[in-house]
């Protein structure tokens, strides 16, 4: 893919449905009693193999674009897979269809890409075994793939050292069918997706400061489930818009839920012109407008609690840094490291062929600003954020931008491409 410069990104947007949310709405409707109605839905790479694995446990399911319906059958309507399961390049599909097959009386197997194939598996692997659930994988349960024999759950009570929205929302969908009640309590608080839309089929959690508890033995009931836009999509052009002069842009329709918004913190912190209206809520989720002006931008400080509120907006926000004066410090986010790429190195030796003055530390980046780009020859890496992330700093480069492996986009933003012409004048 070949990106120029552009002069300005200006009008009205609205971006794909929420992935995380996406993946939970099918994964829920396919464990409830009763039919789910889901709009909105992203019909990316990532959430279609969750319908894949889903379609291979014997679950009906219907989708069209965004719109799906599945067909619950309840909670042990599942059946053993004639297959391996394959989760291709999702990271929550297999940590979170983990913690559901661990309550299965059968055996199933996970497998994913390359790399899935290197990310971590025993943060879910370990509670989940401690449970009673009986799972292999290479290096004792650290990588795919994963040999899953479910059955009867004792509750446990989990103290996550990482905050982990996948391993929180394993360990929950496990404890809701174990004996007692379990209880997950993470460092900071992830994303809490699962414990909303658990609430909206019906189920009953109680949050203490970083402390989720589930009783077992409920049971969901399918419901409507409108996906709000993925503030993680709509902060690439949000990024963009703050990036280029001369740009003012409006994202529609985006989910605004407080675990995800530690973006638009960000960019107010640096500078930029935010506006944001909350215009309602959707299953449990606040939704409504964002609008960002450029102006000039300032360094800043990023790390601690507000980590996982942007854990996968900092390839993006490491382009927004090179534009910004002064030093920016990101730490205490060494989770970069295994996501779909190690995303400090790819970043780093990314960013780094156009010119940023950019160095990777243990936990996160320091980033010198502001420092003109040169289009260059890129790589995504096969990972779509880091795709997206090199087209925004291809938008302020001088020259073109040509970024090898761009399809990696589809993983979260089939369209994004297209996306991005509408709005670049
Ligand atoms: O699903 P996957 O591959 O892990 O996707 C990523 C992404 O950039 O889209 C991470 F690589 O998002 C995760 C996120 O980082 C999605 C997620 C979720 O839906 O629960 C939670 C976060 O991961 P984690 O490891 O902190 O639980």
């Amino acid at each position: 893919m070949r990106v120029e410069p552009v002069r300005a990104l200006r009008g009205e947007l609205t971006v794909p449905g929420d992935k995380s949310i996406s993946h939970r709405a099918v994964l829920l409707g396919a464990l409830a009693e009763g039919r789910t109605e889901i709009t909105g839905f992203l019909p990316g790479v990532d959430c279609l193999s969750t319908i894949a694995c889903l379609r291979r446990l014997g679950v009906a399911i219907e989708q069209e674009g965004s719109r799906v319906t599945v067909h619950g059958a309840g909670w042990y309507a599942l059946r053993e897979p004639e297959d391996v399961l394959d989760v291709g390049n999702s990271g929550t599909t297999i940590r979170l269809l983990a913690g559901v097959l661990a309550t299965q009386p059968f055996h199933s197997v996970l497998v994913g890409d390359a790399s899935i194939a290197r990310r971590p598996m025993r943060r879910v692997t370990a509670p989940l075994r401690a449970m009673g659930a009986h799972i292999d994988g290479r290096a004792d349960g650290e990588y795919t793939p994963l040999a899953i024999r479910g059955g009867p759950l004792r509750a446990i009570h989990h103290v996550s050292p990482v905050a982990s929205a996948q391993v929180k929302s394993a360990l929950l969908l496990a404890g809701l069918q174990a004996d007692g009640e379990t209880a997950v309590t993470e460092p900071q608080r992830s994303r809490d997706h699962t414990e909303r839309m658990l609430r909206a089929f019906g189920a009953e959690l109680t949050l203490c400061g970083t402390t989720v508890r589930v009783r077992g033995g409920q049971r969901l009931t399918g419901q409507r489930v409108e996906v709000p836009g993925d503030i993680s999509s709509a902060a690439f052009f949000l990024v963009a818009a703050a990036l280029v002069p001369g740009s003012d842009l409006v994202v529609r329709g985006v989910g605004l839920n407080p675990t995800r918004t530690g973006i638009l913190d960000v960019l107010k912190a640096m500078g930029a012109e935010v506006e944001v209206e909350e215009t309602g809520e959707a299953c449990g989720e606040p939704v409504g407008n964002v609008r960002v002006r450029h102006a000039p931008l300032a360094a800043t400080a990023i790390g601690g609690d507000l980590i996982p509120r942007l854990i996968d907006e900092l390839p993006v926000i490491a382009v927004l840094a090179t534009q910004a004066e002064g030093v920016t410090v990101i730490r205490d986010a060494q989770e970069l490291r295994v996501k779909e790429t190690d995303r400090i190195a790819t970043v780093v030796a990314e960013l780094s062929k156009m010119g940023a003055r950019i160095e990777a530390t243990p936990d996160g980046m320091i980033i010198h600003g502001p420092t003109p780009l040169v289009g260059a020859r890129c790589d995504s890496h096969g990972d779509h954020r880091i795709g997206m992330a090199l087209a925004v700093a291809g938008l302020i480069a001088d020259g073109p931008t040509e970024i090898a492996r761009a399809e990696a986009v589809a993983v979260s933003f089939p369209d994004f491409f297209d996306r991005l012409r509408t709005v670049a004048k």
